[in-house]
């Protein structure tokens, strides 16, 4: 498998996770994105978006980091990224969500290029963009998991999930940005656990061979 990635994208972040919490070995293909390699002829080729993370498995091309999660977990199933119960997978699914879609994309690099370019913001408006999209993210995703009977040392219950995959690389962004994570502790409790985890730690953005 061959892994189109670059050290600081927490979507591809998230990959590397299920990767390593699955055991299964890949190759990097490192794209920089500071230097604009994601709209290179050579990369659009692969992903007509312009994005990483992208995961070539044999002549299957998936962008896109949950697709990408879920057809890791369904050809290796062991250990699972989902738990059983149909609304226990929907729970999981909506926390994994709620920072997919709905906090990630308003702070990428794309987006934040574009506040710049086209709205005169400049790199400390770019970063208070960032900053308070992601607070107001984690906001509800903390009263999220206080109240779910269900939160344990993990997102759900003990052991990872999709959801986790999901949070501790947008915990990292959070950081990165100058979010205090303390006001968020069950999300901060949560990401400390998980970053414990050889296939967290493994994954992070600074133990990449790319990291500059
Ligand atoms: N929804 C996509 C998001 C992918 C994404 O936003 N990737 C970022 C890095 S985390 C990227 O490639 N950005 C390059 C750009 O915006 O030009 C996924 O989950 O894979």
């Amino acid at each position: 498998m061959r892994l189109h990635t670059y050290w600081r994208s927490s979507a591809s972040f998230r990959v590397r996770i299920g990767l390593g919490l699955k055991h299964l070995g890949f190759e990097s293909v490192f794209v920089h994105l500071r230097r604009g390699e994601q709209k290179s002829p050579t990369h659009l080729a692969v992903n007509p978006q312009g994005l990483v993370p992208v995961l070539e498995d044999g002549d299957t091309v998936i962008a896109q980091s949950l697709a990408i999660l879920e057809y890791l977990d369904e050809i290796h199933p062991d250990p699972p990224l989902l738990p059983k119960a149909p609304a226990d997978r929907a729970h999981v699914r909506s926390i994994s969500y709620a920072i997919a879609c709905e906090i990630q994309p308003l702070q990428n690099l794309g987006v934040t290029k574009a506040l710049g370019e086209s709205f005169d913001a400049d790199a400390d408006g770019q970063a208070r963009w960032s900053r308070e999209m992601i607070e107001r993210g984690l906001e509800a995703i903390e009263e999220l998991l206080a109240r779910h009977p269900a939160t344990g040392t993990c997102c759900f219950g003990d052991t990872p999930s999709l959801a986790d995959l999901c949070l501790v690389p947008q915990i990292y962004n959070a950081r990165r940005f100058g979010v205090d994570t303390a006001c968020f502790p069950t999300l901060a409790r949560v990401d400390a656990h998980c970053r414990e985890m050889p296939a967290f730690a493994a994954a992070a953005p600074e133990a990449q061979p790319d990291a500059d």
